[in-house]
């Protein structure tokens, strides 16, 4: 058949299916709940909370999810019948309370790409007027779409391995004041910090190249901060170089520049610049072997209403996909938001193989990591000694702990606050208690006395 005679027999199919086309509106239930469906080991599973409009039950409301975020629209068109719908269509399977649980074939997806999840999972259906709320709270990635993706380049073990620290949770703060300090004046903080007892210090999420603190400028003074600390300290230390920039191609820039002089760390906020430009980050930080550390500023905007948005559990497992080595959790005891078993559901999923359903820690699938490496969880924001023995608690050894206020707020500076943080922790870890520790450093007794009244709320 010739290319014409082809179009001519293909076109003749389509009128004939245009005839058979029943048009209009009819309730997306009709199609997309399909509560007999036994999901695959290939399917993407999501569990959306879901409070529905005024006048719109709950399987409707799900099933209205189901066709937004796959293969439907408003009304009936014709040219569902050129595909096969029934394959290719999202499946609501199970409606329990407020929770709808949506099968996604694996098709849907292209592969390696976080980017094309968002854009159908929680791309439109979050404005869709079939639904008051709409909150995704977990998703299960099918194993065979996991082994697409790179998972992070270094983790947790080679870490360790290249710092050759072990037995205790890794310490770093964050520079403060958070804006408005010359290159030469940070620089000297990073140097007390590590001198004191930090492993790491690290930029701020929304320290970049700004008129009072170029990178360049604060690169130079800051590895010299670095080098300076290691060779007097005789341990590995680095800081976490923030390379987000206006655009991905300047972040890599930066990040090369700062690989090729010898720095063990950059930094990313992840979520202001997106995951398509951190799959490009992740990628070039392999090539060239540095580790890199995930802040995520802006995910209060999505996580944190109860009924609205993301869960961060789904947000963490996106960033282990994409190859983060470390991401921050929250700190359950310091100044913002995260409940105790959330939290530790998070941590599970950022260091375990596999993680199993628990409804308690608000995982709703089994998760299987097919082999990728585990992600550094970082507790930080508002934490100081006092909160060591429930970190601990709540992290066990392999976690960074990041005390900004709770380092520089020290009565006696900043190196005096990182010895009290490390005292703390290698007290803690050891299995000893505070109290005992504060007994041979006075930089301890001094940060128990002047915090000893800050705590923050905790939600279990
Ligand atoms: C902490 C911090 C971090 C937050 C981010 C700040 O400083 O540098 O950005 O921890 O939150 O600016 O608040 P402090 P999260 O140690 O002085 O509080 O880790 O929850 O993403
Ligand atoms: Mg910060």
């Amino acid at each position: 058949m010739s290319n014409s005679v082809a179009a001519i027999a293909t076109d003749k199919i389509r009128v004939n299916r245009v005839r058979n086309f029943q048009p209009g509106v009819r309730p997306y239930a009709v199609d997309y709940y399909v509560p007999d469906y036994v999901p695959s080991a290939t399917d993407l599973l999501c569990a959306f909370r879901i409070d529905p409009a005024a006048g719109t039950d709950m399987i409707e409301a799900a099933a209205a999810v189901a066709a937004e975020s796959s293969t439907g629209t408003w009304t009936e068109v014709w040219s569902n019948q050129l595909t096969s719908i029934d394959y290719y269509k999202a499946k609501v399977y199970r409606i329990e309370d407020d929770i709808a649980y949506i099968a996604y074939p694996m098709d849907l997806f292209e592969e390696q790409s976080v980017v094309n999840i968002m854009s159908s999972i929680v791309g439109n259906v979050f404005g869709f007027k079939a639904v008051a709320a709409l909150r995704l709270e977990d998703m299960r990635v099918p194993v065979a779409l996991v082994k697409t993706f790179p998972g992070p380049n270094i983790g947790i073990y080679d870490e360790r391995a290249r710092l050759n620290k072990w037995d205790r949770p890794l310490l770093g703060g964050t520079v403060k004041p958070k804006l408005g300090l010359s290159a030469k004046d940070y620089s000297a903080i990073i140097y007390e910090c590590l001198v004191g007892g930090l492993d790491t210090t690290k930029d701020d999420e929304n320290m970049n190249s700004q008129p009072f603190n170029r990178w360049r400028d604060r690169f130079h003074y800051g590895i010299d901060a670095v080098k300076r600390a290691e060779a007097e300290t005789g341990e590995a230390k680095g800081h976490f170089f923030n390379v987000t920039a206006h655009s991905t191609e300047e972040a890599l820039r930066r990040l090369e520049y700062i690989a090729s002089q010898g720095s063990r760390y950059i930094m990313y906020d992840f979520l202001t610049a997106g995951f398509a430009a951190t799959a490009d980050i992740v990628k070039r930080a392999g090539e060239l072997g540095v580790i890199l550390h995930c802040h995520r500023a802006m995910h209060a905007v999505f996580t944190r209403q109860a009924n609205h948005g993301i869960h961060m559990r789904v947000v963490a497992k996106w960033l282990r996909l994409v190859g983060g080595d470390h991401l921050h959790t929250g700190t359950v005891v310091g100044k913002l938001e995260g409940s105790r078993q959330e939290t530790l559901g998070i941590v599970s999923l950022l260091r375990e193989r596999a993680v199993a359903a628990d409804p308690e820690r608000g995982i709703y699938f089994d998760q299987d990591f097919a082999g990728l490496k585990s992600v550094w969880p970082v507790a930080s924001g508002g934490i100081h000694v006092l909160n060591i023995p429930d970190l601990y608690a709540i992290y066990g050894n392999d976690a960074f702990w990041l005390f900004g206020g709770g380092t520089h707020g020290h009565p006696r500076g900043s190196r005096a606050g990182a010895r009290a943080n490390r005292v703390a922790t290698e007290a803690i870890a050891a299995g000893k208690s505070l109290e005992d520790a504060a007994r041979k450093c006075p930089e301890l007794r001094e940060a128990m006395d002047l915090w000893g009244g800050v705590k923050f709320s905790v939600t279990e």
